[in-house]
């Protein structure tokens, strides 16, 4: 008996051997990224499902915030599952080229997801982490995923990766997407509020008549004016 329950003891332990998925942080602020669904089916005769996923930094550059929109979700053959997969979807839509899912810290799957404990799960299990779609029609959910990560060189980016969308039971792929980066948050390291300025103080006071009526004064705490650049360009 007592060496039965030493063996069960050891077995324990040697399941929680993969390595935990870590919480990501500093990820880009105002990167956005995005999935759009071609609303075609990866296979002939199946749902035409449409709509996006967008991605961006969560607040402070904590893990990320991810906004899934699906619309003809079917009635039958769920609860549908999604993933963020290894590889891109190539030219022609192929969504098993798509590989596995995005698991940089092995996980696996031979212990199921549990999302009350997301860091034992796969980084790109979404739905395992925060819910698989149940109903049919329309699909929308907004949440915060702490293990993924918007920075080029973590292991758990996926901005130049795919996600797919499943049947339930069956894991086949129905149909999937590519990100793409929409728009850049640019290079916003300046933190507000840093020393401003090295020399003298050249604003001019209040009582000086502005000349220009161009732009409107938002400077009355006496910031060199070039401290404001970089607000004005944010298309690209
Ligand atoms: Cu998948």
């Amino acid at each position: 008996m007592h060496g039965k329950t030493a063996l069960m003891m050891l077995s324990a332990a040697a399941m929680v051997s993969a390595r935990e998925a870590p919480a990501t942080n500093n990820n880009p602020v105002g990167d956005v990224y995005q999935a759009v669904l071609p609303g075609t089916s990866f296979f002939p005769g199946g749902p035409k499902i449409q709509g996006s996923i967008t991605a961006q930094a969560g607040d402070n550059g904590r893990g990320v915030k991810f906004n899934v929109h699906f619309e003809g979700i079917p009635a039958a053959g769920g609860p549908f599952t999604y993933h963020l997969h290894l590889k891109p979807v190539p030219e022609g839509g192929n969504c098993t080229a798509t590989s596995s899912h995005l698991d940089p810290y092995e996980a696996g799957v031979a212990v199921a997801c549990d999302a009350s404990n997301p860091a034992i799960c796969e980084v790109g299990d979404l739905a395992g982490k925060h819910g698989k779609i149940e109903s049919a029609g329309t699909y929308d959910k907004t949440y915060q995923d702490d293990y993924a990560s918007t920075t080029k060189s973590d292991a758990a980016f996926f901005g130049d990766k795919s996600f797919v969308l499943h049947y339930g039971g069956n894991n086949t792929r129905i149909t999937c997407a590519n990100f793409v980066k929409k728009s850049s948050g640019g290079n916003s390291t300046t933190t507000p509020g840093q020393p401003t300025g090295t020399g003298s103080p050249v604003v001019p006071s209040t009582s000086a008549p502005a000349t220009t009526t161009s732009s409107p004064p938002i400077n009355a705490a006496g910031q060199p004016p070039y401290e404001g650049l970089g607000e004005g360009e944010q298309k690209e």
